[in-house]
């Protein structure tokens, strides 16, 4: 394959960030750790795996939609915008929308060099006519976007339902954030999973194949080879239900038995059956989330679902609470 030059800008965070984060989060009462941990090479191949199974309805469902509402949101977008996708992992869901949506740039920004690294380039190569830049950052934190040169119109794309990994109090934060990125006159095209049949939640997040299982114990595995971390990960299990009063699946690693793990020359105990507990995943109605982006200055301007309204794809605008110009 000829490789076309694909900007690269590094932000990643820093191995102190992860070994602070993981002693805080370890030392704290429920012990937990950031689900964007799970993201080295293995997790994001874990994860795409994840994204396959027959029990992971929203990848699928949500390609459904992108598919069917590409059009309506060209139309919504207008042409040669500037189009960021955050947490772009393998870009397979930005390809629905490219040849119709026809941006002039494409900013793809995750956590995951490696795995970032090849989907751009694959990105440039099977786009000719798309400008593509690439920056490893942690876009839970504030972070700084490379501003591609002569951009136009901003449109951030935030598909999977990765906002349901934010508690709601970060999940406003990020809104806000995105808010500033793409004002005065950009959007926002997010996937966002559904509230619905806790049963339908509990396969999809406990897959026969135990794929989601492998995906949660790898953050282990990192913890060893990554921190010099001094713990057996069969000691540890993997547990996800959903709760229903918070409106979340939570993931936890239940420790089978008493034991303690070392980590970078610190000692954390655990009891039998108590957990590190992993990710949230939020799952919205779409009045709540009309909500939550109205109080971040976004205003919804259309949401699409499937048939079975299993999942949702929103796009909101920026509220413009001040003329810019003189009338
Ligand atoms: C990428 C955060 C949307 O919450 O469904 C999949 C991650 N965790 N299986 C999700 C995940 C377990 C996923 N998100």
């Amino acid at each position: 394959m000829r490789l076309r030059p694909v900007r690269f800008h590094d932000d990643r965070p820093s191995p102190v960030t992860m070994q602070e984060e993981v002693l805080l989060g370890l030392a704290s009462r429920p012990k937990r750790i950031a689900p964007k941990f799970f993201y080295d090479e293995r997790g994001s191949r874990l994860f795409d795996a994840i994204c396959e199974l027959p029990e992971y309805y929203l990848t699928r469902t949500e390609m459904g939609i992108l598919e069917s509402c590409a059009r309506e949101m060209a139309w919504l977008a207008g042409a040669d915008c500037t189009l960021i996708e955050l947490g772009s992992g393998a870009s397979k869901k930005i390809r629905l929308l490219l040849e119709t949506l026809r941006p002039r740039h494409y900013l793809g920004i995750d956590i995951s060099l490696e795995f970032l690294r090849e989907s751009v380039q694959r990105l440039a190569h099977d786009y000719p006519w798309l400008e593509v830049h690439a920056a490893c950052a942690d876009f839970a934190q504030d972070f700084d976007l490379p501003d591609p040169a002569g951009s136009g119109r901003r449109l951030v794309f935030f598909p999977g339902s990765t906002i349901g990994n934010f508690d709601p109090p970060e999940a406003l934060a990020f809104l806000q954030r995105v808010r500033r990125l793409v004002q005065p006159d950009g959007a926002l095209v997010i996937g966002v999973d559904l509230k619905k049949n806790p049963a339908v939640l509990h396969a999809a997040y406990n897959d026969a194949q135990g794929i989601t299982a492998a995906f949660n114990l790898n953050l282990l595995e990192r913890l060893r080879t990554e921190l010099g971390a001094e713990l057996e990960p069969g000691n540890f299990r993997h547990h996800a239900f959903y709760n229903a009063p918070r409106g979340r699946i939570e993931m936890h690693l239940v420790s089978r038995r008493a034991q303690e793990i070392r980590v970078l020359g610190r000692r954390f105990r655990f009891d039998a059956g108590e957990s590190i507990h992993t990710e949230s995943s939020y799952k919205y109605s779409v009045a709540e989330f009309h909500a939550l982006a109205r109080r971040a200055g976004l205003q919804p301007r259309q949401v699409w679902l499937d048939a079975a309204h299993l999942f949702s794809v929103h796009y909101l605008n920026v509220i413009s609470r001040s003329r810019p110009r003189a009338a």
